[in-house]
């Protein structure tokens, strides 16, 4: 297959509510879709960055620039057996993950379309559906915090994820744990604490968390390993992770009893699968994050998380959850046992819609050979 021409969409969409974590408060998902064109198909990749460098180094316009500078021109024009071979190809760009990770599941769309093969075929997923719950920001108050995870509950997610950071965690944490005695419940701290915070996350163990996600910096491997042996709570590294050689750290250092595989963080499917074997391998079951993706990057997400060791419920959740109206065709919850259906169609299975696509797009750049 060659890589014919390459479009970058850089595409805004608003959140139906807010979201606030340690790291800031997060109204609209802006996001860059790439889509790359070749034998007559077109194939769709989500680059899932923040609009400032919060979350990750990245930024909605170092990636714009990265991919069109410098990634693009690595793999426009060549000739290609398989979509693994992308990683090989713009290796010699540092970091930058999430815009890698754009451009390479573009390409594993577009082979899977090409074949008429769906992306959890090509990847040997297992699962037809995939268990998912919610995550939900800081909220003002605790009875606004018990009103959101009651209406999730309601709509039929048995997982849920709370934000947390200094000063505001054990008080909210608490509060829905009262209501919910034996819910499945995690907190998520995006790196707010440091290793002198240990006591306060100790006091979180009486709470019975499914884990506690990135207490510390995302490079504090070291640190979350002396922190893990003090705590019973498993700890889940996000941030820390991205490259399969952090995760191989982690698991030598017993950093983590958990791993949360974003694609975008570690770099691409090609990335994300040596990690989902590697932690398999290690007996560290993983879970699929989520960067509030549109369509596109939800269906490759979906195909992620039916692989084999993603045994415990990912941030992926219906569109409801996120905006008014998506992309491609919505998302739904099987509300019976709190799961989504991983798309079938060729490549990630969703088709994206044109107009919309538009309504929301701010850039536009189009290159080919
Ligand atoms: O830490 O998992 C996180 C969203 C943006 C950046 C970081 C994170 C998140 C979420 C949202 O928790 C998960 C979702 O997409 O539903
Ligand atoms: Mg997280």
């Amino acid at each position: 297959m060659k890589i014919e021409r390459v479009e970058l969409h850089h595409v805004a969409m608003t959140l139906v509510h807010p979201f606030r974590t340690s790291f800031g408060t997060q109204t609209e998902h802006p996001c860059v879709l790439v889509s790359v064109h070749g034998g007559g198909h077109t194939g769709w990749g989500e680059c899932v960055v923040g609009l400032g460098p919060f979350y990750s180094a990245e930024t909605i316009m170092s990636a714009w620039m990265v991919l069109k500078d410098y990634l693009i021109p690595m793999v426009l024009g060549r000739e290609l057996d398989h979509p693994s071979e992308m990683a090989a190809l713009t290796e010699r760009v540092r970091g930058n993950e999430m815009a890698k990770a754009g451009l390479e599941n573009a390409v594993w769309d577009l082979f899977g379309r090409a074949q008429g093969r769906s992306v959890r075929e090509m990847i040997g997923g297992v699962r037809e559906r995939v268990p998912v719950g919610v995550s939900i920001g800081m909220e003002a108050t605790a009875a606004e915090l018990l009103a959101r995870v009651e209406m999730f509950v309601g709509q039929g997610y048995r997982r849920i994820k709370i934000k947390i950071k200094r000063g505001t965690d054990y008080e909210p944490l608490a509060a829905v744990r009262a209501k919910y005695p034996s819910m499945m419940l995690m907190a998520d701290a995006n790196s707010d604490y440091r290793l002198e915070d240990a006591e306060a996350l100790k006091r979180l163990d009486d709470l019975n968390l499914l884990m506690i996600e990135q207490p510390l910096s995302d490079h504090d491997i070291i640190d979350h390993a002396k922190l893990q042996a003090e705590l019973a709570t498993p700890i889940c590294l996000d941030e820390s992770i991205h490259h399969p050689d952090d995760a191989r750290h982690a698991i030598e250092l017993r950093a983590c009893g958990v791993i949360n595989i974003k694609i975008g963080r570690v770099g691409g499917m090609t990335s994300a699968l040596a990690i989902h074997d590697m932690t398999r391998r290690a007996g560290i079951p993983v879970w699929c994050g989520g960067m509030f993706e549109t369509g596109v990057g939800r269906a490759m997400n979906l195909a992620m998380a039916s692989l084999p060791n993603f045994t415990l419920p990912g941030d992926i959740s219906a569109t409801d959850k996120y905006f008014r109206e998506d992309i491609t065709r919505p998302f739904f919850l099987n509300r019976e046992d709190s799961t989504m259906t991983v798309p079938d169609g060729p490549g990630v299975g969703v088709e994206v819609e044109m107009e919309g696509l538009r309504k929301y797009r701010r850039q536009h750049y189009v290159t080919g050979v």
